[in-house]
């Protein structure tokens, strides 16, 4: 059994620059760089919107912030993000893509929404995921990515459930925290159900030992 890196929805609307910028999201980009060379397997997740998804303040004429009853459920409205194929839902040009070996899509149908690239809000499977994990014999993901709060959560909630082991690499993620303290709750409550917490100088640190040792043996 195997490892993987996942990077949850690393695309330029919740960037800096993005319709749902995630406060100091941009500064997670190099250190995500630094670390997929360290996995031999790394995904991607992609939260992927029609125009009028459900969970865009426009789509009802409400105020973004606001909560909703939608579907018998509660709704927090965005404003509209990720829209499949414009620039909000594409990757910074800044991540190095090329190690990502496969991208798993989620909040593609107009009327449901989908934190988690495992289950979406009816608990039908969001995406692909865990037929690849399957396939690729993968036991063990690594987490980085946005948001803490919202997406990260949830898919680490739903990871731990269906029983993979979870390490959440805290540096490599960012939290809304559109009520303070919002992104802390998330990580004592992934803990709690869990999950590892890691930084991500632990694993370069590892990765460098366990190379340094191997040139060690060969100079002898
Ligand atoms: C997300 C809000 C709405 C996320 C996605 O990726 O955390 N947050 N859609
Ligand atoms: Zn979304």
């Amino acid at each position: 059994m195997s490892r993987a890196l996942l990077i949850v929805d690393l695309q330029n609307d919740f960037l800096t620059q993005g319709a749902l910028a995630v406060p100091n999201s941009d500064q997670i980009i190099p250190l995500i760089n630094a670390l997929m060379p360290l996995f031999e397997n790394v995904y991607a997740t992609k939260d992927c919107h029609p125009e009028n998804h459900v969970s865009f303040a426009s789509r009802w004429n409400k105020e973004v912030g606001q909560s909703a009853m939608i579907n018998d459920s509660k709704q927090i409205l965005w404003p509209d993000h990720c829209i499949k194929d414009q620039w909000g839902y594409q990757f910074p040009d800044s991540l190095n893509q090329k190690w990502i070996s496969k991208e798993f899509y989620k909040g593609t149908d107009p009327n449901v929404d989908s934190y988690s690239i495992f289950f979406d809000k009816n608990k039908n499977p969001a995406s692909k995921i865990q037929e690849h994990l399957k396939t690729e014999q993968i036991s063990e993901l690594f987490i980085v990515g946005l948001a803490t709060d919202y997406c990260v959560r949830e898919t680490v909630l739903h990871a731990l459930d269906l029983g993979y082991r979870v390490s959440i690499i805290v540096d490599g993620c960012k939290g809304v925290n559109i009520e303070p303290g919002d992104e802390e709750k998330a990580i004592v409550e992934m803990k709690e159900k869990g999950a590892s917490l890691v930084e991500s100088e632990e694993l370069f640190k590892t990765s460098y030992d366990s190379k340094s040792s191997t040139v060690g043996d060969i100079s002898r």
